[in-house]
C-alpha cells in the first residue's frame, strides 16, 4: 500500500464554525442593552439592534465556551456558566421585547428574524434569576463530568483507570467478548452521578420553553423547521419507514456474523436483538470497525482505512525519533509520540481541507490551525466529543477533536470541516441568519463530502491500494458505507424520541432507563446482555445528552446528505450509478453546494433544497438507490434466515415473545 501522498501536505490555513454546528447552539451574546428595547423602535430597527448586540457580544461568550470545554476545572466552568447565564438573560429579554411586534405588519425577512430569534437555544432559560444561575450550573456541570468521565478498576499501585477513548479503542480492535463488556459497562458507570441533575435540567428547560409558549422543550426542538411539530415529527416517522427495510437486512447479517464469531448463544440477546456491547461502537450507531467480521469479500481489494492511517502514524513516529536520537527517557518517548500524534491529525485534516478546495473552497484561515485543538492534551481534561466553532462570525473558526489515526476520526474531520465551511460562507449574513437552513443541512455539508470518499478517490490520496473493479469490490464497498451511515438511522431516530418524552412527560424519570433501552430495542433491534436498572442512567453516557444537543438533526442529515450528494453529482455532469461518483476536483458541483451554503437560515429550508435538488421535500430514495446493489446482496444472504427482532423487553433476561417473525 502506498501512503506516501498522504505525507505531502497541502498548504495549511483553516477555520471552524460555531453558531449552530455541533455544539450546542450559541446562545445568544451578552448585549449591552437592558430588558428595555428603545421606545418608538420599528420591528426593522429592532431586529437591526439585536444582529448587531449579538455580533458584539458573541465572542466573549464563545470563547469562555471555549475554554471549558478544552481546559475542564471549576473556574472554567464557572466562567462558562456565568457567560451562559448572561446569554440566556439577554436572550430572554429579546424574546420579551420582540413580543410588542406580534401581529404587526413587516417585512418577511424581519417576520423570519423575530421567528428565529425564539428558537436561537436548545436550553430555554426560566426567567427566574435563581433558575436561571441554577441552569446554566447543572448544564456545564453535566458537560464538565462527561468530557472528564472515568472508569477505574484496580486499587493502590494497581489502579488503572480509562477515559472514553481508550474504552473505545477496546470496542474498536479488541474482539474478545468480556474485554468489550468491561469496556462498554465501564464507560456506562460515568452516568450513573448525572440522573438527578438531568432530571432537575428537564424541569427547568420546560419552565423556560412554557414561558416562551411551548408546551414544552421537546415541542420547542421541533418548532425549528418550518413546518409544525407534528408535521416534522411525521416527517422522521416516514422517512424512517422508507429505509428500515434496508436496516433489518443489515441487522439480520450482522447478527449471523457475530453468531458465527461467539457463538449460537452469545452472538445474540433473546428475541434475536444485537448484543449491545458487541458492535464496535459505544452506542451502536456506527458499525464500521466490526469490518474485519463483516467484511463480504476478504479478497476483493483492501478497503483498510484505519490500518493505512496506523501506518502513516508509525511513520511520523520514526520520522520524530530520527529527530531525536540517542538514549530517551520515558517522558520523552511520550513526548515524542505526542509530536507525532499532532502530526497525523494535521496530515488528516489537510486531506480533508483538500477535499473542500478542490470543489473551489477557500482554504482555512491561519488561525485555524494555531487554535484548533487537533489531540487530547496529555496535560488535562477537555471534552474530546468532536466540534465545530465559529468564535467571532470573523473568520476565527476552530475544531475541537481528540484525534486519533482510524476510519473514524479520518471522516468525522470531514464532517466537522462541512460546519465550518458552511460557518464561513453564511459569515456574511446578518447574525441571526447565521445558521444552516435547517440544524440537519448543517450535519449533513460534511457527510455529503464523505459519500464522495470513494475507493477511487481512497486510492488516488494513497490511503488504499488498487482497487478491482469486481462485483465483490462493490459489495465491500458498500458495505464499507453502510456500516457507517446505514446502522446510524435508527439511532439518530432514538435518541429524541426518548427526549421527546422525558421533555413531554410521558416518560418519568422513575423510568428513564427502562424507556431508554425500550426505544433502544424498538428501532435499533440492540440490547444490554444484563439488566440495565434504574440505577443507570444511559442516555447520559451518550454526548449529546449531557451536551443538550438535539439529535434529529442526524437523522435528518442521515437522509438529506445522500439527496445532496445525487444532486452535486448531476451537477458534475456524472451519469454512472449514483454509488461510484465522486465528485472530488468539479468545480461546478463545489459552485452549487457553495450557493447553498451563502444562504444560511436566511430562507425557508424547503426553499434552500429546491434550488440545490430540484425538490423540496426530504426523501430517502437516494438512500435506497445508492444502496440497492447491497441491499440485493444482503437479501440473498439471509434467505433462509429469520429475519427482524422482538423488542420485547428491556433487559436480555425478558423472554422473546413470539411474534410474527420476518422473513428475510
Ligand atoms: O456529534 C457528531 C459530530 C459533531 S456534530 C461529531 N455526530 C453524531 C455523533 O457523534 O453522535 C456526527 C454523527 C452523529
Ligand atoms: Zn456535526
Amino acid at each position: 500500500m502506498n501512503h506516501r501522498h498522504l505525507l505531502l501536505s497541502l498548504a495549511v490555513a483553516t477555520s471552524l464554525l460555531s453558531l449552530s454546528a455541533c455544539k450546542k447552539e450559541p446562545t445568544p451574546a451578552t448585549g449591552t442593552a437592558g430588558t428595555q428595547a428603545p421606545s418608538g423602535e420599528t420591528a426593522d430597527q429592532f431586529v437591526a439592534r439585536v444582529n448587531e448586540e449579538y455580533r458584539k457580544a458573541f465572542p466573549e461568550m464563545t470563547a469562555a465556551q471555549w475554554l471549558s470545554s478544552t481546559y475542564i476545572n471549576d473556574d472554567s466552568q464557572l466562567i462558562a456558566a456565568k457567560a451562559n447565564e448572561r446569554s440566556l438573560a439577554q436572550l430572554n429579554a429579546w424574546i420579551e421585547q420582540a413580543k410588542q411586534y406580534e401581529g404587526k405588519e413587516m417585512s418577511p425577512q424581519t417576520a423570519r428574524a423575530i421567528q428565529l430569534l425564539k428558537l436561537m437555544t436548545a436550553m430555554p432559560a426560566p426567567k427566574d434569576p435563581a433558575k436561571l444561575t441554577e441552569l446554566t450550573q447543572i448544564a456545564t456541570r453535566m458537560e464538565g463530568m462527561y468530557g472528564a468521565g472515568s472508569y477505574c478498576t484496580g486499587n493502590g499501585d494497581a489502579k488503572k483507570c480509562r477515559q472514553l477513548g481508550d474504552l473505545e479503542d477496546v470496542l474498536r480492535h479488541n474482539r474478545d467478548y468480556d474485554a468489550q463488556l468491561d469496556a462498554w459497562q465501564g464507560w456506562h458507570t460515568i452516568s450513573q452521578p448525572m440522573r438527578k441533575d438531568y432530571t432537575r435540567f428537564v424541569e427547568l428547560v420546560n419552565e423556560g420553553a412554557h414561558e416562551m409558549g411551548f408546551a414544552d422543550t421537546g415541542e420547542m426542538w421541533r418548532s425549528g423547521y418550518d413546518m409544525t411539530p407534528a408535521e416534522i415529527s411525521a416527517e422522521t416517522d416516514r422517512l424512517w419507514g422508507q429505509v428500515k427495510p434496508l436496516y433489518e437486512q443489515l441487522h439480520c447479517y450482522a447478527r449471523t456474523k457475530l453468531e458465527t464469531k461467539y457463538g449460537a448463544d452469545k452472538g445474540h440477546v433473546a428475541g434475536n436483538m444485537l448484543p449491545a456491547h458487541l458492535m464496535g461502537n459505544m452506542w451502536q450507531q456506527d458499525w464500521g470497525n466490526l469490518w474485519d467480521m463483516l467484511q463480504p469479500y476478504q479478497n476483493a481489494g483492501s478497503l483498510d482505512i484505519t490500518g493505512a492511517l496506523e501506518a502513516q502514524y508509525q511513520q511520523d513516529l520514526a520520522a520524530e525519533l530520527t529527530k531525536h536520537p540517542g538514549e530517551r527517557s520515558s517522558s520523552q518517548i511520550s513526548q515524542i509520540e505526542h509530536d507525532a500524534q499532532l502530526a497525523v491529525a494535521k496530515q488528516m485534516t489537510e486531506r480533508a481541507q483538500d477535499f473542500y478546495m478542490s470543489l473551489g473552497m477557500q482554504k482555512l484561515p491561519e488561525s485555524y490551525w494555531t487554535k484548533t485543538q487537533f489531540i487530547k492534551p496529555r496535560d488535562r481534561d477537555v471534552v474530546c466529543h468532536a466540534s465545530a466553532w465559529d468564535m467571532n462570525m470573523a473568520g476565527d473558526v476552530r475544531t475541537k477533536m481528540c484525534i486519533k489515526p482510524n476510519e473514524e476520526d479520518f471522516t468525522t474531520i470531514y464532517h466537522e470541516l462541512g460546519h465550518i465551511y458552511y460557518d464561513l460562507a453564511y459569515n456574511k449574513q446578518p447574525p441571526l441568519f447565521q445558521n444552516g437552513a435547517h440544524d440537519g443541512f448543517h450535519e449533513a455539508i460534511g457527510d455529503t463530502i464523505v459519500l464522495a470518499m470513494t475507493p477511487k478517490y481512497l486510492q488516488s490520496i494513497g490511503l488504499v491500494g488498487e482497487q478491482q473493479q469486481s462485483k465483490e469490490a462493490l459489495i465491500n464497498a458498500q458495505m464499507r458505507m453502510a456500516l457507517a451511515k446505514v446502522s446510524f438511522l435508527p439511532f439518530g431516530l432514538m435518541i429524541d424520541r426518548w427526549r421527546w418524552g422525558v421533555f413531554d412527560g410521558s416518560i418519568k424519570p422513575g423510568d428513564y432507563n427502562k424507556a431508554w433501552w425500550e426505544l433502544k430495542a424498538k428501532y435499533q433491534g440492540v440490547a444490554p446482555v444484563a439488566a440495565r436498572g434504574e440505577e443507570f442512567f444511559d442516555a447520559g453516557a451518550k454526548y449529546h445528552v449531557p451536551g443538550n444537543t438535539p439529535y434529529t438533526r442526524y437523522f435528518l442529515s442521515h437522509v438529506l446528505q445522500f439527496q445532496f450528494y445525487k444532486a452535486l453529482c448531476d451537477s458534475a455532469g456524472y451519469k454512472g450509478p449514483l454509488y461510484e461518483c465522486s465528485f472530488y476536483g468539479n468545480k461546478a458541483a463545489g459552485a452549487k453546494f457553495q450557493a447553498m451554503l451563502d444562504k444560511g437560515a436566511s430562507q425557508p429550508w424547503q426553499k434552500t433544497l429546491k434550488e440545490l435538488t430540484g425538490g423540496e421535500k426530504m426523501d430517502a430514495s437516494a438512500v435506497l438507490e445508492y444502496f440497492a446493489p447491497l441491499q440485493e446482496w444482503l437479501k440473498q444472504q439471509n434467505e433462509g434466515q429469520t429475519c427482524g427482532w422482538q423488542a420485547s423487553g428491556a433487559t436480555a433476561a425478558a423472554p422473546a415473545k413470539p411474534e410474527a417473525p420476518k422473513k428475510g
